[in-house]
């Protein structure tokens, strides 16, 4: 049985999937007997981090402060998912950072999904708000997003939710992970 905990670190656009390819995740996890813990905008932006916006300096704090929950998590035994844009690399490394100096697995899963697709789907409708200026600096649009140089898992808006979630889990399963 597994000792350490691990994080799994989702990064893409919003209406990239992550949220949905994590919580699907979570359920194969759980048919594996492994107990996962999700965090996401909803239970952290309206709790831990509510007072965080989306300035460059909030977005930077409030991925600081999910690399350090999540490293909690981890060092529990659990295993940590989290689903947040994270757009900038220099944050999502400090994260990495935290997890290789506790020795705790830090996985990267890339969620690459063209803006064009993501604005497509906009299932909320937060592109077109972005378009009209009615959200300022929204990522994709207005704000930037740095893509991951070298992350455990890329993931593609051509694979299915049950591919993507089996891409994850063959990764863990080949670094012994799960
Ligand atoms: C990006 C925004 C913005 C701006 C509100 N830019 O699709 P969603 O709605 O549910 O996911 C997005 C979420 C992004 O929060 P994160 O905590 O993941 O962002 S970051 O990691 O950059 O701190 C979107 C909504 O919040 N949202 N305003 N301006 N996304």
């Amino acid at each position: 049985t597994k000792q350490k905990g691990l994080t799994i670190w989702f990064t893409g656009l919003s209406a990239s999937g992550k949220s949905t390819i994590a919580t699907a995740l979570e359920q194969v996890l759980l048919q594996h007997q492994v107990i996962s813990y999700r965090l996401d905008g909803d239970n952290i932006r309206f709790g831990l981090n509510k007072n965080l916006g989306f300035s460059a300096t909030d977005r930077e704090e409030n991925i600081r402060r999910i690399g350090e929950v999540s490293k909690l998590f981890a060092d529990s035994t659990l295993v940590a998912i989290t689903s947040f844009i994270s757009p900038y690399k220099s944050d999502r490394d400090e994260a990495r950072k935290l997890h290789n100096e506790a020795g705790l697995p830090f996985v990267e899963v890339f969620v690459d999904v063209p803006v064009e697709v993501a604005e497509q789907r906009d299932p909320k409708g937060l592109y077109k708000k972005a378009r009209a200026g009615e959200i300022k600096e929204f990522t994709g649009i207005s704000a930037p997003y740095e893509k991951p140089v070298n992350p455990e898992i890329t993931l593609t808006h051509t694979q299915s939710v049950e591919e993507s979630v089996n891409a994850v889990i063959e990764y863990l399963k080949s670094k012994s992970l799960v």
